[in-house]
């Protein structure tokens, strides 16, 4: 028997349910959980309708990051209902303003070889402490904080072999960017990606969560990096030295595939309008003149990076074409940029300085000029998440953000000269006052649940049907996003916890008229291309369509987290045997699979009658799968159970 990767030792450590067998449903314990509050109202509705009375982690934290804007009500209804559930249930509470989930995770509470499960596509940050940290839908992480098991197929394993050392001004932001490049935002469904060789040890936990946050955009389970020497050193330097664990792959452990990267070879890069792979060199694109720019969000806000950021602003002003926000990853990277004066060289400068938040990352602000070129520091550019929908968005580091900010055109950070050192403090400003502790088992008795008028009921979901006759209500193409079918941005992020208006915006992007045709016939089937549902982890892009009455979405491939989000919602999602069949189908045809019920209980083949032609369809549903989805969702399966 060979040896074991990192991730198999964790899930080898927290195997509840299955065996480790690639590409069978396991089952793992998970030792933590997070949400974010535009995800985590609807997960803590489920976590109440599943009636268990307080979390039964070892940790489970709340954060509030995302709908930070208040223009209105609905955000503090939210930040108050998620506030009084986590002082109820169990949970610790990061308040407004204490900074982005994974980075104040990463900083505050990661552990190596613990499990996470997030409420956030981004969750694999943890990755970079060593930690098999997942991003799923709200209610797989209610499930997980209710004490049940978090499925999955059990995954492939791919190696990234780092060899080498980057260069002056490159970035980890530029290596995860060539994984990108080499293997598009498709590479990772189905596969954890490992970090190991040599170069890991140039690498810093920060800059190793840089790495482990963005293989969400290759579609991964998750990404880890080794804990080691390093790690260490993190964890001391945030006061946790005694949560270090080491932690590596087996010499003799088995990948399905191998990928180097000599970090010395790599050059800075950005990932070009609209999609996390279209990664070209600076060089290559050329000296395009820019009109934002935006440094912040999960990917890369850590005090290291901003440090280098606010040296490359000192003493200089931001280019008067240009508009350059700041956000901080958190409160202690803020403050510590305000100790060491930092804060000021940026604010000097020009800077905007922007609360501790996701912002402008998720439309929530900042939304650039019309056909504005924007560079950002972020992990998404999917057409209009921007807010602007000819927005031209590229991806890029803090390094050659900071640079072009200057410029007002895309510029080599290379170009700045030999870089003087940035090193990892050996202390971080450790002051945990905006993270509020969960009541007592004693006390939570008397702790109410504040629940305003923003807070509606969520969908009801229905038995699968015997047969499914209804019409194609949509048809759309490959790589559709998260963002795409349930858009996000200042304008309908506030609803997040009410899906019936967060339904009149439901594929937006692609078809306006999607909400009203959907209400109109009542329903029906949405055929997708390759990837369907990629990016977000967001629940609402299946409890939506559920809402509209989607029964089935039949498409060529679907992403991993948005899949189990459709299954849970007690939407059927069914493949192709044959991608080409996608051609025959069109907007409007009727749509007949005879006994669908039958067929799917018993795994027979599934047949889909459209056009007087049949063609057939996969279900890769495993056996739980396949009992939520005969019981109409997940909630209901995990009452009955
Ligand atoms: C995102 O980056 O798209 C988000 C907003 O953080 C989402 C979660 C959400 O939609 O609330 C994610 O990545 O899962
Ligand atoms: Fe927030 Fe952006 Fe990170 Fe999502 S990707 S968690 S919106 S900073």
């Amino acid at each position: 028997m060979s040896g074991l990767t990192i991730a198999q030792k964790i899930i080898k450590a927290h195997l509840v349910e299955g065996e480790m067998i690639k590409g069978s449903p396991i089952g793992l314990r998970i030792d933590q959980t997070l949400t974010q509050d535009a995800t985590g109202t609807m997960a803590y509705l489920e976590f109440e309708a599943m009636g268990i009375p307080r979390v039964k982690t070892e940790l489970s934290v709340a954060y509030i990051d995302h709908n930070t804007l208040q223009n209105g009500f609905m955000n503090a209804d939210d930040h108050l209902y998620i506030r009084t559930c986590a002082k109820k249930y169990g949970l610790y509470f990061s308040r407004p303003g204490n900074g982005i989930c994974h980075q104040v995770h990463l900083e505050r509470f990661g552990v190596p070889g613990k499990t996470l499960i997030g409420s956030d596509s981004h969750t694999p940050t943890g990755g970079g402490l060593g930690m098999l940290a997942f991003g799923a839908g709200g209610l797989d992480v209610a499930v997980a904080m209710g004490g049940g098991a978090y499925h999955i197929t059990m995954p492939e394993m791919v190696r990234v072999n780092l060899t080498g050392k980057l260069n002056d001004w490159v970035s980890a932001k530029d290596v995860i960017l060539e994984v990108l490049r080499r293997l598009s935002v498709k590479g990772g469904v189905g596969r954890i990606i490992e970090y190991g060789g040599e170069g890991v040890k140039t690498l810093s936990v920060p800059e190793r969560g840089t790495i482990t946050n963005m293989g969400a955009e290759l579609g991964a389970s998750t990404s880890v990096f080794p804990s080691d020497e390093n790690t260490r050193l993190f964890l001391a330097a945030q006061g946790r030295a005694e949560q270090f664990v080491e932690l590596s792959a087996d010499e003799d452990a088995e990948y399905d595939l191998v990928i180097d990267i000599d970090l010395s070879t790599l050059v800075p890069a950005a990932a070009c309008p609209h999609s996390p792979d279209n990664v070209k060199s600076i060089e290559e694109i050329g000296a395009i003149k820019v009109d934002q720019v935006c440094i912040g969000s999960c990917t890369n806000s850590s005090f290291v990076d901003l440090m280098k950021v606010a040296h490359i602003l000192k003493g200089k002003t931001v280019n008067e074409g240009v508009s350059l926000s700041i956000a901080p990853g958190s409160k202690q990277v803020y403050n510590m940029l305000a100790a060491c004066g930092a804060l000021s060289w940026m604010i000097d400068a020009g800077a905007r300085i922007l609360e501790s938040a996701c912002g402008p990352c998720i439309g929530m602000g900042q939304s650039p000029q019309s056909a504005g070129v924007s560079l950002r520091t972020f992990n998404r550019n999917f057409l209009g998440r921007s807010g602007t929908k000819d927005a031209q968005v590229y991806l890029v580091s803090p390094e050659t953000a900071a640079i072009s900010a200057l410029t007002g055109v895309l510029t080599d950070p290379r170009t700045l000269g030999a870089m003087p050192e940035f090193p990892m403090p050996s202390v971080f400003a450790v002051n945990d006052n905006m993270i509020a502790k969960p009541a007592s088992v004693e006390d939570a008795a008397e702790v109410e649940v504040v629940r305003g008028p923003n807070i509606k009921p969520f969908p009801e979901s229905r038995p699968l049907e015997e047969s499914i006759s209804c019409e194609c209500i949509l048809k759309v193409g490959d790589n559709i996003t998260t963002d795409h079918i349930m858009p996000a941005g200042a304008k309908i992020l506030p609803y997040r916890s009410n899906i019936p208006y967060l339904s009149n915006f439901c594929f937006e992007v692609c078809d306006e008229e999607f909400p009203a045709r959907a209400k109109e016939k009542n329903g029906g089937i949405i055929i997708g291309g390759e990837n369907y549902g990629q990016g977000s982890s967001r629940e609402h892009a299946a409890l939506v369509p559920l809402y509209l009455g989607v029964k089935a979405v039949i498409a060529k491939s679907f992403a991993r987290i948005h899949a189990a989000n459709l299954v849970n919602a007690g939407i059927l999602p069914l493949t192709f045997a044959n991608p080409e069949d996608y051609d025959a189908l069109s907007l409007g045809d009727k749509l007949v699979i005879s006994d669908a019920r039958a067929c799917i209980k018993e795994g027979r083949e599934i047949v889909l009658s459209a056009n007087g032609k049949n063609i057939k369809l996969v279900s890769s549903l495993s056996g739980r799968d396949i009992d939520i989805i005969l019981a109409g969702g997940l909630l209901e399966y995990t009452k009955a159970n």
